[in-house]
């Protein structure tokens, strides 16, 4: 039997078996995966083997090889880091042009490391309810800036209503990470997408009795029409990653396209002769707000300090 887990509550895991049973799971005592050095083996998103008990439990017996995963670190000093989901197919980042105001490099860093991780992203545009014509202004600068690099956009009002079948149409039959600053909407959204999110969590929490907040747990929330949305309090983007100061510009998908043609290919594209992204900067084919977020990634790379992924 194959499942995909869709909840974790401590030693227990939800599993939606391929033939859309519900199955309560635990992994085997003596069971070990091969590889994997995480406070908790699995985790939502994994796909894994089943064997079911006569009690109607079951017993986690394999894990599919992840595609990707999200992680946390435990605190900023340890080094120690779990993985918190894995298999994502795209992160939604909401973002909000005021009430409060999304920074540019905000939405860089972030576009920048899922990036690394090869997730895609799909920037949603909330509050639109709330914008002056200027501030319509700017969100339409921002989405035509963020589609052309090759950004999915969505401008919706999570209060409206405005805007939720575009982005109802971009989750059917994906897992999507919701993140984003806090008060940008994401709870709002959920409950528009999910009338009855708050409902269900409750009864799950009830099942279990463990006493414990479920909010401190993953979990995938089905929607009604197909896929998942994951919404786990705190986590924002997708942990650290570790690249060399010549790399970081491959995570930025214009400025990679240019960098092809850079005389050098080591280079910064910061001071370099011949640098073909510094020319393209000068004659706007690159915006100057996606190149001050380059320079703001790779300002701490040189003070080399601890750095969250954005
Ligand atoms: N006007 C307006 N308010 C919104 C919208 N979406 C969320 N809000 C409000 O913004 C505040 C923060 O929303 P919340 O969903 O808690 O944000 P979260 O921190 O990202 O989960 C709440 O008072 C919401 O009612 C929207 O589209 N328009
Ligand atoms: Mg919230
Ligand atoms: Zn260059």
């Amino acid at each position: 039997m194959h499942g995909l887990v869709i909840k974790n509550t401590g030693s227990w895991y939800t599993v939606k078996t391929d033939d859309g049973r519900i199955v309560e799971s635990k992994v085997k005592g003596t069971f070990r995966l091969k590889g994997i050095r995480s406070t908790s083996p699995v985790v939502v998103g994994d796909r894994v083997h089943l064997v079911i008990n006569t009690e109607g439990t079951a017993f986690i017996s394999d894990i599919e090889d992840r595609r990707n995963y999200i992680i946390r670190k435990s605190s900023n000093l340890s080094k120690q880091s779990h993985i918190i989901a894995a298999n994502i197919d795209q992160a939604l980042l909401v973002v909000t042009i005021n009430y409060p105001h999304t920074s540019t490099v905000f939405i860089d860093r972030f576009l920048a490391s899922a990036e690394a991780y090869r997730i895609p992203v799909v920037l949603v545009f909330n509050k639109t309810d709330l914008l002056n014509t200027d501030e319509m202004r700017y969100q339409q600068m921002l989405i035509t800036l963020y589609q052309t690099i090759g950004y999915h956009c969505v401008a919706v009002s999570a209060e409206t209503g405005a805007g939720m079948q575009t982005l109802q149409a971009l989750l059917v039959g994906k897992v999507s990470l919701l993140s984003g600053n806090s008060g940008v909407g994401k709870s709002t959204l959920i409950n528009r997408l999910l009338p009855d999110a708050h409902l269900r969590t409750a009864e799950i929490s009830d099942a279990h009795n463990a006493g414990t907040h479920t909010t401190t747990f993953s979990e995938m929330l089905q929607l009604p029409e197909g896929g998942y949305v994951i919404d786990t309090p705190g986590i924002k983007g997708f942990g650290t990653f570790d690249i060399e100061k010549e790399e970081l510009g491959s995570y930025f998908k214009e400025i990679f396209e240019f960098s092809k043609d850079c005389r050098f290919n080591n280079c910064t594209h910061t001071h370099e002769p011949g640098c073909a992204v510094l020319r393209a900067v000068e004659n706007h084919y690159i915006s100057e707000s996606r190149y001050l977020s380059y320079l703001n990634m790779l300002e701490d790379k040189d003070e080399r300090k601890y750095r969250e992924a954005y």
